[in-house]
Formats: structure tokens, C-alpha cells, sequence
């Protein structure tokens, strides 16, 4: 009697010992928002390779593909749903979905900053409650967006002009004139081909990736904003894990978020990149670009204010200093 309970209970613990340590390998299916092996999907990759090289036996994550795959702006909805496991997405090609995501690009710190004054929990629970996926990780501090056009300013006025456009640049652009015409990147080399548009925001880096460059006369500083490129699993998924696969993945993410202190050092390589290119810059200085940046900073805060003023305010308080 008392050897069969001794029995049973041994076998017990070593099914229960051998189940959690010999748990089933789970390999996550990714996409790109971005073309693979361009700037954006940069921060996402290295990521995949920390996981795949660190977390053998454990989560593995298989990049299925980029917008070729999944149309940028249809992304969100593939994580959401879990079409998708995990995304790398900006919070601009989903407002559909997490509506006040524009205040992230606002930010004034770091990722590291807000994880450390809970901004980062408001801005992952929101991303839980509104879409359905976990805010894993945050690529793109230290690096603004441009104005890039075809044909010179001598001001921040944007009158007559047709700009493509993202809702990252859509409040600003707007106040201060311009005509907009919102398109994934993949429509931007066409869009400046055929003179559809007079020029287009985007990021410090990533010109050249597309052959913009060669459509492309003008950058406009200073910059404004924060890029924000993101890592979103979907959250069934991401409960469904363990807590030792929820732990390296969270390690992978502190680990690509580090790699945003590089960003400084690769913007002016960029920029030089930009000059060989034939692209010449257009300095705001003085009055001007006081206009630029205030409008920038106030135009972006009036439309998260206008979705939700209470979580505006509570996220414009941890965001910027
Ligand atoms: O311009 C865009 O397409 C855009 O909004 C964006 C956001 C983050 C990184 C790159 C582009």
C-alpha cells in the first residue's frame, strides 16, 4: 500500500517535472510591415535572431514575410485576429484600431524611460484592451521624421502642396496647409514618378531603401517626433505561453530596445547618404522653425486629445518631460 502511494506519487511529480521541463518548442509566425532587409524591419530581425539563437527549446520565431505578405495596413488586424503571431508594425498604420497609438510618436524619452514611470504599461495595456495583442517592444527612439520634396519652400507654409502622407504627419501637414494623400510606402516611389505628389514624410533613415532618392530633391529640418516601430504579439497567444517563453521573449525585447541608442550615430550616416544622393537640405532657423516644431508638438497632441482627452492627457504627462 504505502510503496504503491510512494510509487504513484513519483511517478506524478516526474510526469509534472518532466511536462514543464520538456514543454513543446513553440515557433512564432512574424511579419514585417516593412520589406524585409530594409531600415524598418531592421531592429525586428536582429530581434528574431537573439530569439532564435537564445531561446532553443523554448520559442523560435519564423519570419513569414513582409507587406508582400500582409498589406501594411491590414497588419493590425492580422495580429489581432491571429493570423499573424507576432508583428512588426508602426502604431501609424493602425489607428483603426488603437486610435490614440499617435501619442507614441509624441514621446519625448525613451522606452527604457517609460518602463521605468509606467508609461509603457498605459501604452501596453491599451494595445491589450483595444487590439488584442501584447506590446512586446518599442524600435525607433532617437530618430524623427522629415518633410522630403521635389520642389524647394522658403517657410513653414505647405500651401498648394500635395504631401504623401501616414497619420503620424497628418495633423501637422495639414495645419499648416498642405494637401495629403495617405499611401503605404510601397506607393511612394510611383506616387513621386508620376507627380502625384510634391513630396512625402518619412524618417531620417530608409531613403535610399526604396530608390526614393532618385525622385527626391529636398529634406526639410529639423525633425520632429519619435519614430515608433513596434513588436505586437498577438495576446492569445502570448497567454498561451509559459512563463520561461514569456521571459526570454521580454529578454530579447530589452535587448532590441537597447539598440536604439545607435540610432544617433546611423542618422547622420544616413544623412550623408542623403548628400551623395544629390538630396539638399532646407534648415529652418529662427521664427521658422519654432513654427515648424510647435506645430508639430501641438497639432500631433489636439488630434490624440480630440479621440480621448482623458488618456491624452494621462499619456502626454509620462511621454514628455
Ligand atoms: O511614413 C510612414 O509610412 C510612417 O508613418 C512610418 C512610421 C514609422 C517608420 C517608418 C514610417
Amino acid at each position: 500500500m504505502k510503496i504503491n502511494t510512494l510509487l504513484s506519487a513519483a511517478v506524478l511529480a516526474g510526469a509534472s517535472i518532466g511536462s514543464s521541463v520538456m514543454a513543446e518548442e513553440v515557433t512564432l509566425r512574424g511579419v514585417s510591415a516593412f520589406n524585409l532587409g530594409t531600415t524598418f524591419s531592421r531592429e525586428f530581425n536582429s530581434f528574431v535572431e537573439w530569439v532564435n539563437e537564445n531561446g532553443k527549446g523554448l520559442v523560435q520565431i519564423q519570419i513569414v514575410g513582409g507587406p508582400e505578405a500582409v498589406p501594411p495596413f491590414e497588419l493590425g488586424n492580422a495580429v489581432q485576429s491571429g493570423v499573424v503571431d507576432i508583428a512588426n508594425n508602426t502604431s501609424a498604420f493602425y489607428p483603426n484600431l488603437v486610435p490614440t497609438g499617435d501619442a507614441i510618436h509624441l514621446a519625448e524619452n525613451t522606452v527604457q524611460e517609460q518602463r521605468a514611470n509606467g508609461c509603457y504599461d498605459v501604452i501596453d495595456r491599451i494595445h491589450q484592451e483595444q487590439m488584442n495583442v501584447k506590446y512586446l517592444a518599442h524600435a525607433g527612439d532617437g530618430m524623427g521624421f522629415h518633410l522630403y520634396l521635389t520642389k524647394p519652400i522658403d517657410g513653414p507654409d505647405l500651401t498648394g502642396l500635395t504631401i504623401r502622407t501616414t497619420p503620424v504627419y497628418q495633423a501637422m501637414f495639414s495645419a499648416l496647409g498642405a494637401n495629403l494623400v495617405r499611401t503605404a510606402p510601397g506607393e511612394v516611389y510611383s506616387a513621386l514618378e508620376r507627380g502625384a505628389i510634391d513630396g512625402y514624410g518619412w524618417p531620417s533613415q530608409g531613403v535610399l531603401d526604396l530608390g526614393w532618392d532618385e525622385q527626391t530633391k529636398y529634406r526639410v529640418d529639423p525633425s520632429f517626433y519619435n519614430v515608433d516601430v513596434n513588436l505586437l504579439v498577438n495576446l492569445d497567444v502570448w497567454n498561451g505561453l509559459s512563463d520561461a517563453q514569456r521571459a526570454k521573449l521580454e529578454e530579447g525585447a530589452a535587448w532590441m530596445e537597447s539598440l536604439n541608442a545607435n540610432n544617433a550615430e546611423i542618422n547622420l550616416v544616413e544623412y550623408a547618404k542623403q548628400a551623395d544622393a544629390g538630396i539638399e537640405t532646407i534648415t529652418f532657423e529662427g521664427a521658422d522653425a519654432e513654427k515648424w516644431l510647435n506645430t508639430a508638438r501641438d497639432a500631433g497632441w489636439a488630434a490624440v486629445e480630440a479621440v480621448d482627452a482623458p488618456l491624452a492627457k494621462e499619456l502626454r504627462a509620462c511621454l514628455t518631460k
